[in-house]
């Protein structure tokens, strides 16, 4: 067949495609307005956020650069192609034909696929699961004298960005479970970017990074099976931690309350590692960090956090970004604890180069140096909180490290994984990495190389670009490594003498616990080890137990049915910290959930006086009713369906809502008799659970009935009364306590 066509065919075809297409690309240039019908039915774009500028034009907290605005990246109104082209569909592949193959052609649609199949980058090898937000540190001036940091000098205010995080679960797995808290920080300062990577916990499992992959291989889910997920509760870490018996004094952190936080808010955070500080006439000091929470240390009870790992898995998350969305900005003081720089190193006989010890506050008070402010949730999970990255070697000057082999192994240790991680060197140049200070470093090319950089000397001396970069002095801020002398010795793989101590001060923390606090350690001491298949695992860490403390050895043996041993080597002598212990004192209470239980023949006058007085003291109240929508003008935020205790902080009940009539017929037929429960089942779980995890409960009205009908009226921490004002004036006060303590059981004292 002749597949030639007349000249005149070909030129109307033409026509008609040059018709078709080019008045439909409004805005091009030259181009008739828009003849044909959209695909899809127009609708006006959302305008861009701040946040959505593109990388070049704001640096991670929105500031701008001072790079021109380069259109890349959700910018203009219409879908286009990576490459800017507008498109007309994305809906269909291009095919021969409506039931016809998918053309290889279609470039669009592997551009969109092959994408999509590279979205996803291997998640962090620990502290996978985290989330972050935006802030601002000001300095309150305290640290000047011993550091030269720009950014602790008084009233400077520096932007933040903090990445909380467990350690051993996957990024999918929930929030609340046993684990070691990440708590690292970046300081966006204008003489570099410091990060202070740490932990809610002040001490680590080992002593030299060289044992990192052994206790990570030892706690992440067995290589058989993969489970179980980000829990220590199994053999392989058992095995390790009471063979490796440096680790005891971390796993009993581990296993105390601190282990399972309430929030992240209600975290303290520790730098862990002795650093050394030097001022601006040269003088050093050692100094350990810590982050003191405004609303005080505060814990989930063990139960609590099983339930909430089930009910809201992403529990952590939700807390930190619903507290600073509805402006109940989370707060931390920095504080640090300073010592001499002596030869030795030590302070009061403790070695502050052995990370597995603590410096107890009582002996070396922190001293308080400026309040951390987290006041933004990041706009793109992926492109901050996923691609932030942290190292230990981001220091600006005025901080240095020291010889903790930890901390030395560390700053090899976070580079390289993000070769890895973020797929080569340039990671720095990710918005969110970059640093607020000018850079001009010499580093070139590489994957992703995102800067187009001038010059063509970049090597040092030359004289084509004008021998820029210059080196900088102190009195250009330059960073100082403090000139510390390295002592003659031979090269060994060995760790100093007083690193062989593990024992003492896993004693101290035991020690300086409240009974309740020791009463929860023994029963998660004896879940985990429960937990163990191997019982020459549970005998050699009852053997630790016992070297620390014989009446936690003997409560632990006891629950797992196991006979005490006797301690191998004397037990220390050591004084408590009662600084350790989160009961006995006070906290604000704002950033509270208060659930109140309502129903149609509610007070719902005293409700909502409630409801505004609970506003007034910052924290947040949540309706829960038979059914949603509104209760009068009250808005319905919970269900009976759909409330678990465990989101609340305290539990008020202001009526004693009968069980919904089918389940009581249902109930009454099955017992062949007349129920005697008259209120609904759902609201006795409610305050049954709240009253099992020690909160706060509350009544008045009718609402006392469920209280009476619970068995819990007359108990401790449960409010009854007339007035629903005065009911939470008295919840609040015990809220401060964040517990009621004494409803705890304990077999100790
Ligand atoms: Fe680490 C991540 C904290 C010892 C190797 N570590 C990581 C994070 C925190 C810590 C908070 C998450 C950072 C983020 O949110 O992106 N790590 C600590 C503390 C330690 C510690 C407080 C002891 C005092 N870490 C440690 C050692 C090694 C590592 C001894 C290796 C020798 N850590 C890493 C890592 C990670 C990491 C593999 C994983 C992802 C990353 O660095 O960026 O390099």
């Amino acid at each position: 067949m002749d597949s030639r066509k007349p000249a005149k065919v070909v030129k109307d075809a033409v026509e008609k495609v040059v018709d078709v297409l080019t008045p439909d690309i409004p805005g091009a240039p030259g181009s008739a307005p828009p003849t044909l019908e959209e695909p899809t039915t127009p609708r006006e774009p959302l305008p861009p956020k701040k946040e959505q500028g593109s990388p070049e034009t704001v640096t991670p907290t929105g500031a701008p650069t001072g790079v021109p605005a380069v259109a890349k990246g959700q910018q203009g109104a219409y879908l286009t192609t990576a490459q800017g082209a507008r498109l007309r569909d994305t809906d269909h592949s291009l095919k021969a034909g409506p039931r016809g193959p998918t053309l290889l052609q279609d470039h669009h649609f592997r551009e969109k696929i092959t994408h999509f199949d590279h979205e996803r980058i291997p998640e962090r090898v620990v502290h996978a699961r985290g989330a972050g937000a935006h802030g601002v540190f000001k300095a309150y001036g305290t640290a000047t004298a011993v550091t030269r940091a720009g950014f602790l000098a008084k009233d400077h205010e520096t932007d933040v960005f903090v990445r909380f995080s467990t350690v051993l679960g996957s990024r999918g797995s929930a929030d609340t479970v046993r684990d070691t808290r990440g708590f690292a920080t970046k300081f966006y300062t204008e003489e570099g970017t410091f990060d202070l990577v740490g932990n809610n916990m002040p001490v680590f499992f080992i002593q030299d990074a060289i044992k990192f992959p052994d206790i990570i291989h030892a706690g992440k889910p067995h290589p058989d099976r993969e489970i179980p997920q980000a829990q220590s509760a199994h053999d392989t870490f058992w095995d390790f931690v009471s063979l490796h018996t440096e680790a005891q004094h971390h796993t009993m952190w581990n296993m105390s309350d601190r282990g399972i936080p309430r929030s992240y808010r209600t975290m303290e955070g520790f730098g862990v590692h002795t650093f050394r500080l030097i001022n601006a006439a040269g003088e050093t000091v050692l100094a350990k960090f810590h982050w003191k929470p405004r609303l005080g240390v505060h814990s989930l009870d063990w139960e609590e956090a099983q339930l909430i790992n089930g009910i809201d898995p992403d529990f952590h998350r939700r807390d930190l970004y619903d507290a600073i969305e509805a402006g109940a900005y989370p707060e931390w003081e920095l504080g640090i604890q300073v010592f001499p720089d002596t030869e030795e190193e030590t302070f009061a006989g403790i070695d502050l180069l052995d990370p597995t010890k603590i410096v107890p506050e009582e002996l070396a008070p922190v001293q308080p140096v400026g309040r951390l402010v987290l006041n933004r949730t990041p706009t793109n999970f992926f492109a901050e909180t996923e691609q932030v990255a942290f190292h230990l070697g981001h220091l600006p000057p005025g901080i240095d490290v020291t010889n903790d082999p930890l901390l030395q192994g560390r700053l090899f240790s976070y580079v390289d994984t993000q070769l890895t991680r973020l797929g080569g060197p340039n990671f720095s140049q990710i918005p969110i990495n970059r640093p607020h200070a000018a850079v001009n470093d010499m580093l070139r090319d590489g994957f992703h190389q995102h800067a187009v950089h001038a010059g063509v000397a970049p090597y040092r001396p030359n004289s084509l670009d004008g021998g820029n970069p210059f080196p900088a002095g102190d009195a250009e801020h330059a960073f100082l490594d403090v000139p510390v002398t390295v002592a003659q010795a031979p090269k060994v793989r060995a760790n100093p003498a007083s690193f062989d101590d593990h024992f003492s001060q896993a004693r101290l923390f035991w020690l300086s616990m409240s009974l309740v606090e020791q009463e929860h350690i023994v029963r998660a001491y004896t879940f985990e080890l429960a937990k163990c298949y191997h019982q020459a695992i549970k005998e050699r860490q009852l053997q630790c137990l016992a070297n620390i403390d014989p009446v936690l050895c003997a409560q632990v043996a006891a629950g797992l049915g196991l006979p005490a041993p006797q301690p191998t080597e004397p037990l220390a002598d050591v004084a408590p910290s009662p600084a350790l212990s989160q009961v006995g004192r006070e906290w604000p209470a704002d950033g509270r959930l208060v659930g109140i239980v309502v129903d149609g023949d509610s007070d719902l006058d005293g409700v909502s006086e409630v409801r505004r007085a609970v506003f007034a003291a910052d924290m947040v109240p949540l309706l829960i009713a038979p059914h949603g929508g509104k209760l009068g003008e009250l808005p319905v935020q919970r269900t009976f369906a759909t409330a678990r205790s465990v989101e609340f902080d305290v539990v008020l009940v202001a009526a004693a809502p009968p069980p919904a009539p089918d389940a009581l017929a249902a109930r009454d037929a099955k017992a062949g008799a007349a129920s005697s429960v008259t209120v609904d089942p759902r609201v006795l779980l409610l305050v049954q659970e709240a009253w099992r995890h020690a909160k706060a409960i509350g009544a008045w009205g009718t609402g006392a009935a469920v209280l009476e009908q619970a068995g819990l009226t007359g108990t401790p921490g449960v409010v009854t009364g007339d007035s629903a004002p005065e009911v939470l004036a008295e919840v609040q006060q015990l809220l401060a306590a964040h517990r009621v303590w004494q409803r705890f059981p304990t077999s100790l004292g």
